[in-house]
């Protein structure tokens, strides 16, 4: 099982659409391990941003990510990485595919809704700078069994 951190940037919770992106991730079936709002700091925001520092958007993403209240999220599931980086679509929504989280909820170049991990060293480290291990709960979702088969003993 993969674990991923999404970001439910400041867009997001302006617009009224926590709850039906958090319902997309619900829907698919992965598992929410870790949930918290917050306010990004300076210090936090260049640290997961680093690698794009001296980019063009690079401070107006600073300021925006740090502009307001954010929504962090851990997801534990099958390829959980690549499964929500598909489901959230190509980086700006005007370009992203209907079905996307961008392609059916923006259309800008800097706004674009969401963050999720793009590899599994990104997402062990984002999730450390996110979440404490306390914040991070381990249970087994009523529904278990019938999101994943069982049978052989292991999730398939
Ligand atoms: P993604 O979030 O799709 O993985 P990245 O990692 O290329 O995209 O970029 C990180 C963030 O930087 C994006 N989520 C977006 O907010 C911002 N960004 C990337 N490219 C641009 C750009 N050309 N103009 C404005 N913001 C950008």
């Amino acid at each position: 099982m993969d674990r991923t951190l999404i970001i439910l940037k400041p867009d997001c919770i302006h617009r009224n659409l926590i709850g039906r992106i958090i319902s997309r991730f619900e829907d698919k079936g992965l598992k929410i391990i870790g949930l918290k709002m917050m306010v990004i700091s300076h210090d936090l925001a260049h640290e997961h941003y680093a690698v794009h520092k001296g980019k063009p958007f690079y401070d107006g993403l600073i300021r925006f990510m740090t502009s307001g209240p954010v929504v962090v999220i851990a997801l534990e599931g099958n390829n959980a990485i690549t499964v929500s980086r598909d489901m959230m679509g190509a980086t700006f929504g005007f370009k992203a595919q209907p079905g996307t989280i961008r392609g059916d909820f923006g259309v800008s170049s800097s706004f674009n809704l969401i963050h999720g991990s793009d590899s599994p060293e990104a997402a062990r480290a984002e999730l450390e700078r996110f979440f404490s291990p306390k914040e991070l709960l381990e249970y087994m979702p009523a529904a278990a069994g019938w999101v994943y088969d069982y049978s052989s003993g292991k999730p398939q």
